[in-house]
């Protein structure tokens, strides 16, 4: 199964302002050399509906939304990687091989927890369907298939808020008729020299031999693209190396040194990070603040603990000492507060040894 989450970063703002909903969203990477230079990250569907789309430059969405009450808003990188992170750790609940793959995309191996029914998968799909927007405001797209490469093409069939199911003995029939873009790996370059080869459909591609798709491709690719058009991929689910630190950071309410304030919003984010914690079974040993100013600027102050531990109390006294340290070596209101927690140690890990000697 491959979730992906829909106009990921727009959702994101949307989530954020509600009221925007009904408007083109349109979320920018600024590059700050003119105010309109920069690109388009991603755009909700009322502002893809009128032609915005991803890298597009700004001002070609801005002359597509003229007239509009489109928003313009630059990317919260932060905040959009907070709300990931709870998705991925709600996600990482219903599965044993759990795979995460973007900020926005992962895979779960359910073959274990189906006993392998696309009964039992679409089941699954329609429960975690349910789950993740009400429990995080996101809705996401599901693809569901007999390996990672279908569940992925799947998962683009039916956006927004889709779901597919292709079970192996309709993987052939599915894959014939899609144009050659929906296939992974093919982007507008290789997409021109299929058109050259006379190859619209994944149907066609499937029906070119191995040693012309080599000479055209290279090995690797043509390779790739000769098994793929097939639906043929056995890559196994795995999950990365699980990042070696949980933080959370928010933008309070009004700038301010009132420490009552800022740690009221900090307590927040500690008891996110602290459930981040207990979900993945690690305890921590440094503590780091951060503090983004009213001049923008960010500081940070860490502390190194005697021992590991996943204590919520110590966290919020260590925050609180850092914070107070902070305040005494900074003049500036505060505009943003963050916590992150590192080197882990895992308590699952502990017990298993525990369990041995
Ligand atoms: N992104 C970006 N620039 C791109 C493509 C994507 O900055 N050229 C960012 C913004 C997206 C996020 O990555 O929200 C996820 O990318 P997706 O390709 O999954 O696109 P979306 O989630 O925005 O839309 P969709 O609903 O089609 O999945
Ligand atoms: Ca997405
Ligand atoms: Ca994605």
């Amino acid at each position: 199964m491959l979730i992906d989450l829909d106009y990921f970063f727009a959702q994101c703002e949307e989530r954020r302002r509600p009221e925007l909903k009904d408007k083109p969203i349109v979320v920018c990477v600024y590059s700050g050399r003119t105010e309109e230079s920069g690109a388009v990250s991603t755009a909700n569907y009322i502002a893809r509906g009128l032609g915005v789309k991803s890298g597009m430059p700004i001002y070609v969405a801005k002359k597509k939304l003229q007239n509009t009450e489109a928003v313009f808003l630059p990317v919260d990188h932060d905040y959009y990687e907070a709300i990931s992170d709870r998705i991925m750790n709600a996600l990482r609940d219903f599965v044993n091989t759990f795979e995460q793959v973007s900020i926005d995309e992962a895979y779960l191996d359910i073959t274990e927890e189906t006993n392998g029914s696309y009964e039992s998968a679409k089941k699954l799909a329609e429960e975690i369907r349910r789950t993740i927007p009400k429990t995080t405001g996101i809705t996401c797209s599901v693809g569901i298939g007999p390996n990672k490469l279908i569940a992925k093409i799947a998962s683009d069939e039916n956006k927004p808020d889709g779901l597919t199911v292709v079970k192996p003995e309709d993987v052939e029939a599915y894959l014939k008729p899609l144009p050659i873009s929906r296939l992974p790996g093919v982007g507008k370059k290789t997409e021109e020299k299929m058109m050259q080869m006379k190859v619209m459909t994944i149907g066609e591609l499937a029906e070119q031999d191995i040693t012309r798709l080599r000479q055209f491709f290279g090995e690797k690719s043509g390779d790739y693209f000769y098994h793929a058009a097939r639906g043929i991929d056995d890559e196994a689910v795995h999950e990365k190396s699980e990042p070696n630190s949980i933080s959370r950071i928010a933008t309070l309410k009004l700038n301010t040194r009132e420490l009552n304030d800022i740690m009221e919003k900090v307590k927040q984010l500690n008891t996110d990070v602290h459930s981040t914690l207990v979900q993945r079974g690690v305890t921590f040993r440094s503590v780091t603040v951060i503090a983004v100013l009213s001049d923008l600027t960010v500081h940070t102050r860490s502390t190194a603990l005697e021992m590991s531990t996943s204590s919520l109390e110590v966290l919020e006294s260590v925050a609180l000492k850092l914070f107070e340290k902070l305040l005494r070596e900074s003049q500036k209101d505060i505009r943003r507060v963050g916590i992150k927690v590192s080197a882990f140690d895992n308590t699952k890990h502990q017990k298993t040894l525990i369990e041995f000697s």
